[in-house]
């Protein structure tokens, strides 16, 4: 991916100023947080890969990175925030891609807590990680994947255990779609969506996933370490933790897990 071709759409005030972009790396996230230890902290400074040789999940999984199809891009935010909140920034992300998914005509769902879907089909997934220094956050590391020009062949042939859960953005409109831009108007996405944070705080992002998300007052399953809770959810609070109402009447709050469908 070309720098220069990225640069030609970006209209972002903050996000992306900072830009770097790298053929190949590990993971953008792991090379974002060296660039950080190394001074380059700027917040909104963004990292963008052609490939990832160990891109990588949650909780040690891995993300299918092969190059020249896809979007490996990781976001650096500094906000002034408890690391209780940090999965605001996952919402923060999710909203942007749902927002530049929808101006190329398609519906994203999100799946809580980090996933995007087309179709029941995954296409996004959103790695947030945390550096904090006396209990209070230093830097929030957003790490995004997009299949954008993921072919059905390598779906099919690289992804087997995985491939009737696995979508791209060329597969779902037929045709090849411009990184660079996609990458620009995502990183425009995440730019507008960090300005509302700053100007009204994780309530504003919570709401407007909330919205997105649409599942507020309907019943949702979750895998939390093992366990699956189902119940209705009752309210999503400033931090992003969900409230379920049980069959059993109880109100359990949950942080973190995977939504089972
Ligand atoms: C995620 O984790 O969905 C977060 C993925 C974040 C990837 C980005 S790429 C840029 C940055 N640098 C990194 O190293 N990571 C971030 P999780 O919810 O744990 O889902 C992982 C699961 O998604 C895997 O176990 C597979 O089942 C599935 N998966 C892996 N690669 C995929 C792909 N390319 N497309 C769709 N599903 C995939």
């Amino acid at each position: 991916m070309e720098i220069s071709r990225i640069r030609k759409h970006l209209q972002a005030e903050k996000v992306g100023e900072q830009l770097f972009v790298f053929n190949e790396l590990g993971s953008t996230n792991d090379v974002l947080r060296e660039l950080v230890a190394e001074g380059s902290d700027a917040d909104g400074t963004v990292v963008v890969s052609d490939s990832q040789t160990g891109g990588r999940g949650r909780l040690g999984r891995k993300w299918v990175s092969p190059g020249g199809m896809n979007l490996y891009l990781s976001a650096l935010f500094r906000p002034e925030v408890s690391p209780r909140r940090s999965s605001v920034f996952t919402f923060l992300a999710s909203c942007a891609l749902v927002e530049v998914f929808s101006a190329y005509g398609v519906d994203a769902e999100i799946k809580w807590p980090n996933d995007i879907l087309v179709g029941g089909k995954k296409i996004s997934g959103v790695l947030t990680e945390l550096g904090t220094s006396g209990g209070a956050i230093d830097y929030l590391v957003i790490g995004i994947g997009v299949n954008l020009n993921l072919p059905e062949e390598f779906i099919r042939s690289e992804m087997e255990d995985i491939s009737e859960k696995t979508t791209s953005l060329s597969i779902l409109l037929g045709e090849e779609v411009n990184r660079e831009k996609f990458c620009a108007e995502l990183i425009n996405a995440l730019d507008r969506f960090y300005g509302e944070f700053r100007r009204r705080g994780t309530g504003a992002i919570v709401d407007t996933w909330i919205e997105m998300w649409g599942f507020l007052g309907k019943e949702v399953s979750v895998d939390v370490s093992g366990e699956v809770v189902s119940g209705v959810v009752e309210r999503v609070d400033a931090n992003g933790f969900l409230y379920l109402r049980t069959d059993e009447g109880d109100l359990r709050k949950v942080i973190t897990g995977d939504t089972v469908f």
